[in-house]
């Protein structure tokens, strides 16, 4: 392989067109006839619907139509299905109808929709739409709402208990018997509300001479997007075109299958007009899925000398009022098979409830339950290192799985891939200089100065794949990908793939591989995704899962193309195809390089198939399918440094050093990019973030104004370092590193936090770790 374009940080094709504000998101686009749609939407938690009356709205100006959830229901559109039904968990899947028919379950449930002739008339018609709610008792915290005396949601679900799963690996009670230290917490990894800069949004057009439909939408996987609304809206798939055109970021919040794409879709068809739906910021943050909300209690034993032996969870996920497209999935198999991390723990099991409250539905957000599980682990491990006074590296060191490069079985049933964990930590640590920080914070300690050293090694399942797996822990699709390679007869390249990026750049790092294994030069290949009628099909871009999957797929496309050229090599050269051989972008006979034909001159000839071996297909395209045999597991070492102010209770971030493996690297500076983005966002959960519901399910913060996303001045320079342990699973060696970043920084910035506060006596901490909570918790601490 020509190694230099593969491996390059040469820069994103995709920025200028996003820089220079030339990208089409779906909101550009305008369609003739178009009409718009806005939502009618419950202000209470929890009430039944006595009356809708849109008799005013209707009489509006320029209003097309006013529609109920029994309308869309008569015209046949069915509840949103949920995706992901792990099996052995007894799950109850309540029916979620796009638009509320008796109760609503949220402040934010859609009640009606009004379509308009413009968004503002839309949006005031809406206002004028009547309803007639009587309240209901609301329950919005996943522990209370299985309680004895809780508020029902759903009328099939007692106790609110959408399911309970459980995992189980070798002997837990023994280990604990066993143990001569166990240290308990009681951990709220808190709701988190998802902030693309984009937010969502649908135009659906409907061809009443085709009876098709076609839907623009802010999705991470249309061809995902068009299966499920063939499956509620009863429209065949062939007869749906699902297009993600410029997708600004999703986070996991645009994996979903959204009520309002059916809504649009159903409107389309109902007033004969294209219609576009495009939701506000505060819409936003009710209506499309928040993440995270776990309440835990974890134990973790160990022998004295710091051996561990076992962990046991039981968690408390809220699921919201609903069960969106994959929620179900991400506190089962994302989360509870991740228990073991990066150590021997030979013995494991944890009890998840799935709990259904009166709050917006909760699916996949940024690592999507591999942050909760690392969480839990590696804040457990700090929490013994300080029972054992051991320093914390150490104690990582001495439990660490040693190195493997071809599979190691965890307690949970996993297989990881390939994994050099103390290599990561110790590479992080010299750049930290580890030992000058300790020096320095027992220098600032004894000056009454709080200065904390977090760490956080990690390793995540993401490369979502096989399909096996996915069929056996209950997912309801498959988990391969798909490329099309298509040489035109100029030599120039297209690739389309059933991939979905919005924002992580693999025009890119696709267009390197075809140019490094091709030898056409990357400004000549051009990578297509993002419509359904376009690109093969494809289970979309969400778990790190595009590069590791994806590729593969592209390799298994690329080796047809160098398959077929060198048939085609040979008929021109007048040799046996055995001779041929390729290297850089030409096809030789073997021992004489001059006998050579170029990459393009075969394109040339394949297109044009004048001279050209007989029986054998003009054209030079190939597509091909990839279905991993395994999934794959990055990892790494964080390490975070803080101040904290005693008197303030101020958390000032003053180094961030990160060491992450994701096996080989096509293009340093996206993935460092990926990595930056993913410790913002991680640190965005331990330091800033939350979503807040007061207990009548209203959410407190309900804008930027009150939710604290991060910002870039909050930040110092991270260091940023590599090791390379490449996978077996894929032709390239490649992992993800889409979500690493967000798994580990969360758990280094609150060990630090705590390390710094531990002196005072603090050991734990709600998240956000807000100024007002440390002051509070400083203060607690100091009264005894
Ligand atoms: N890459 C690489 N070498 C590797 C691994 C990856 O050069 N060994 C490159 C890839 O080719 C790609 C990027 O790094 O350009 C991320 O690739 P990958 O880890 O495969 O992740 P996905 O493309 O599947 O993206 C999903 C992941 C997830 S799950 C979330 S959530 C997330 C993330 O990506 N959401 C994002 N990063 C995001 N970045 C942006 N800008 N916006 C989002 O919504």
């Amino acid at each position: 392989m020509a190694s230099r374009i593969f491996g390059s940080a040469i820069k994103r094709r995709e920025d200028p067109r996003l820089l220079t504000g030339r990208a089409r998101y779906t909101d550009d686009l305008v369609l003739p006839g178009m009409a718009h749609m806005a939502v009618v939407r419950s202000p209470y938690a929890h009430a039944r619907i006595r009356r809708i009356d849109g008799g005013k709205a209707a009489a509006m100006t320029g209003v097309l139509g006013v529609f109920t959830g029994q309308d869309l229901k008569d015209a046949g559109f069915g509840p949103i299905p949920c995706a992901w039904v792990v099996p052995g968990s007894d799950t109850k899947t309540p029916p979620y109808p796009p638009v509320a028919l008796d109760v609503v379950r949220y402040a934010g449930n859609a009640v009606a929709i009004v379509v308009a002739e413009d968004r503002y008339r839309a949006r005031d018609a809406a206002d004028a739409v009547e309803v007639d709610y009587e309240p209901l008792p609301v329950v919005v915290d996943a522990f209370k709402a299985t309680q004895p005396g809780a508020p029902r949601l759903h009328d099939d679900v007692p106790d609110n208990l959408c399911f309970h799963w459980k995992v189980s690996g070798g002997d837990v009670e023994a280990a604990f018997r066993e143990a001569e230290v166990v240290v308990k917490e009681r951990i709220v990894n808190q709701r988190l509300i998802p902030n693309a800069m984009e937010p969502r949004a649908a135009l659906a057009q409907f061809d009443p001479s085709m009876q098709e439909f076609t839907l623009w939408v802010t999705s991470q996987n249309p061809h995902i997007a068009r299966f499920l609304l063939s499956l509620d809206t009863g429209v065949p798939e062939h007869r749906i075109r699902v297009v993600a055109p410029e997708v600004g970021g999703g986070f996991g919040s645009k994996i979903p299958h959204y009520p309002e794409d059916s809504m649009a879709v159903f409107a389309a068809k109902a007033t004969g007009r294209p219609v576009k739906w495009t939701e506000s910021r505060s819409e936003n943050y009710k209506a499309t899925i928040h993440g995270r909300d776990h309440l835990q209690e974890v134990e973790l034993a160990a022998r004295k000398d710091g051996t561990i032996l076992a962990l046991r969870a039981k968690v408390w996920a809220n699921l919201g009022a609903y069960l969106s497209t994959a929620s179900t999935g991400i506190p089962t198999i994302l989360h509870g098979l991740m228990l073991s991390g990066t150590y021997r723990i030979s013995s494991v099991h944890e009890d998840v409830y799935g709990v259904f409250t009166n709050t917006t539905p909760v699916d996949a957000y940024r690592g999507a339950g591999r942050p909760e599980a690392t969480f839990m682990v590696e804040t457990l491990v700090d929490r013994l290192a300080r029972e054992l006074k051991a320093d914390p590296a150490a104690l990582r060191r001495k439990n660490f799985i040693p190195p493997f490069d071809d599979g190691h079985s965890v307690a949970t049933g996993l297989v990881y891939d390939s994994g050099n964990y103390e290599a990561a930590l110790e590479k992080a640590l010299q750049m930290a200089d580890y030992p000058a920080l300790r020096k320095r914070q027992a220098e600032l300690r004894a000056q009454g100065q709080y200065m904390g050293i977090g760490l956080c090694t990690y390793a995540e399942i993401c490369g979502l794949g096989p399909s096996q797996v996915a069929g056996a822990v209950g997912f309801g699709g498959g988990l391969w990908e798909s490329a099309i390679v298509r040489f035109h007869p100029s030599g120039k390249v297209n690739v389309m793939v059933g991939i979905s990026p919005h924002g992580q750049g693999e025009e890119t790092t696709f267009a390197q591989i075809v140019a490094s294994e091709l030898g056409v030069p990357v400004d000549d290949v051009e990578v297509l995704h993002g419509d359904t009628d376009q690109t093969p099909m494809g289970w979309g871009t969400y778990g790190s899962r595009s590069t590791a999957v994806g590729s593969g797929a592209l390799m298994a496309a690329i080796g047809k193309i160098k398959e077929k050229c060198k048939v085609v090599t040979a008929h021109l050269l007048e040799a046996a195809v055995e001779d041929v051989t390729y290297a850089d972008g030409r096809f030789f006979v073997a021992g004489s390089p001059d006998r050579a034909k170029t990459i393009q001159e075969v394109a040339l000839m394949a297109n044009v198939a004048w001279n050209y071996p007989k029986g054998l297909e003009p054209g030079l395209e190939a597509s091909a399918f990839f279905d991993p045999p395994n999934f794959v597991y990055p990892f790494g070492a964080h390490v975070a440094v803080v101040q904290v102010d005693p008197e303030t209770g101020e958390v000032a971030l003053q180094r961030y050093v990160a060491v992450d493996d994701c096996g080989r690297v096509i293009n340093p500076m996206i993935v460092e990019g990926q990595i930056h983005g993913g410790i913002v966002q991680g640190i965005g959960q331990a330091l800033f973030e939350g979503a807040v519901y007061d207990e009548n399910g209203q959410l407190l913060t309900g804008s930027m104004m009150d939710y604290a996303v991060p910002k870039a001045e909050q930040f110092p320079h991270f260091e940023l370092g590599m090791t390379e342990t490449p996978t077996k699973v894929n032709p390239l060696g490649v992992k993800g590193i889409g979500e690493t970043g967000t798994i580990a920084s969360t758990p280094a910035v609150y060990n630090a936090v705590i390390d710094a506060l531990s002196p005072l006596g603090v050991k734990s901490l709600d998240m956000p770790l807000t100024p007002e909570r440390v002051w509070r918790s400083i203060q607690q601490a100091r009264r005894g």
